[in-house]
C-alpha cells in the first residue's frame, strides 16, 4: 500500500478481542507468538477455516485500518503480511496430501489484484477438505489464466480480488473461463465480498463465497460422494474461553 492514509472506520469490540494478541504479535514481529497462537487455536479443534475468520481476518483488517489511520507504514504493514503467510505455511503443514483422485482446484488473483495472501489461504482450507489445490498467487493475466485453466481443466477455479474495483474484470475472466472451459466450475471470493456483500450480484460465478465458511462448506459439498460430508455439522467457528486462558499461559 502507498497511498497516504485517511481516518477509517473502527473495528467492532468483538474482532478486537479476538485478533488482539496476535496482531500484536504480528506488529512485532514475533513470529513464535504469532505460531503459538495459530497452533493453540489449533489444539483448540478449530479448523483452518475458523482460524482464518477469527484469527488472521480480523487481525490483518486491524492493520489496514491502522494502515489508513496512519498509525502503521507500509514496511510494518509487510512484515505483518509475511509474518502471517509464514505462520499459516506452519500450521497447514501438517495436512496430509491429498488422496488419489481428489478433484483439483486452482486458485488465483485476478489481473491487477496484489493482496493474495486470501488465495494462500483458501488454498489450504481446500487441501483440508480433501481436494488437490493450487495457487497461482498475485496478479496473474487473464490470457495466461485462461490457457492453464483450458489445459488442465481443473474441477473449480477460485478468483480472488480485494478491492471492488476488479469486479469488472472478475466478470470478464468468469465468462472466458466458461467458454474456454466449460465444466470447470467458476468461484469467486476474497475480502471485496466481505465489505460489499451486494457485490455478489454483479458477479456470474458459479458460487460467489462472502465468508470462508461458505467456502469449506462447499468444498466438502462438492467432493466426490460429499453430501454426506456437507451435512454433517460443521466445527464451531468461534474460540472457546479457554483458548484464551491457554493464551494467558507461558509458552511451551
Ligand atoms: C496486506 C494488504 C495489502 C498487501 C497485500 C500483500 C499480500 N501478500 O497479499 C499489499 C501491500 C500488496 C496491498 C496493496 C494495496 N492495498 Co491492501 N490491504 C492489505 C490488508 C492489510 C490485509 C489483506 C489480507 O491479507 N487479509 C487477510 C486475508 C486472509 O483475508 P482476505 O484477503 O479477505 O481472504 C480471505 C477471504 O476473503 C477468502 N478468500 C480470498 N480469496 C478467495 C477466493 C475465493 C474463490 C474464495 C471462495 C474465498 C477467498 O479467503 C481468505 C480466508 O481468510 C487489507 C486490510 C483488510 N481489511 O483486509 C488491505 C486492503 C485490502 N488494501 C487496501 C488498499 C486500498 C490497497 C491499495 C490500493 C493501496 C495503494 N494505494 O497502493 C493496494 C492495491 C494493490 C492491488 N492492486 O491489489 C484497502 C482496500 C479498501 C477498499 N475498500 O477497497 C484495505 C481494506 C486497507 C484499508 N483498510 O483501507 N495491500
Amino acid at each position: 500500500m502507498t497511498s497516504t492514509p485517511k481516518a477509517g472506520p473502527t473495528p467492532s469490540p468483538a474482532c478486537r478481542a479476538d485478533a488482539g494478541p496476535l496482531l500484536v504479535a504480528l506488529l512485532s514481529g514475533d513470529e513464535a507468538a504469532a505460531l503459538c497462537i495459530l497452533r493453540r487455536a489449533r489444539e483448540e479443534g478449530l479448523d483452518l477455516a475458523c482460524i482464518a475468520r477469527v484469527l488472521l481476518e480480523p487481525a490483518l483488517s486491524q492493520v489496514g485500518e491502522m494502515w489508513y489511520r496512519g498509525e502503521v507504514n507500509e514496511a510494518e504493514e509487510h512484515l505483518a503480511t509475511a509474518l502471517a503467510s509464514r505462520a499459516l505455511s506452519r500450521i497447514a503443514a501438517t495436512i496430509p496430501p491429498p488422496p488419489p483422485g481428489a478433484p483439483r482446484i486452482v486458485f488465483s488473483c485476478l489481473a491487477g489484484e496484489f493482496h493474495e495472501l486470501g488465495t494462500r489461504v483458501a488454498t489450504e482450507i481446500a487441501r483440508e477438505a480433501g481436494w488437490d489445490a493450487e495457487n497461482l498467487g498475485a496478479n496473474v493475466p487473464r490470457a495466461a489464466l485462461l490457457r492453464f485453466v483450458a489445459q488442465r481443466r481443473p474441477r473449480a477455479v477460485g478468483l480472488s480480488l480485494s478491492l471492488a474495483a476488479h469486479v469488472p474484470e472478475c466478470v470478464r475472466t468468469v465468462a472466458e473461463i466458461r467458454h474456454e472451459a466449460p465444466g470447470t466450475a467458476v468461484l469467486v471470493g476474497g475480502g471485496a465480498f466481505r465489505r460489499d456483500a451486494a457485490l455478489r450480484e454483479l458477479v456470474r460465478a458459479d458460487a460467489v463465497h462472502a465468508t470462508v465458511e461458505e467456502l469449506r462448506d462447499w468444498l466438502r459439498g462438492n467432493l466426490p460422494g460429499g453430501v454426506a460430508d456437507a451435512a454433517a455439522p460443521a466445527p464451531p467457528c468461534c474460540l472457546p474461553a479457554s483458548f484464551h486462558e491457554k493464551l494467558a499461559r507461558p509458552r511451551r
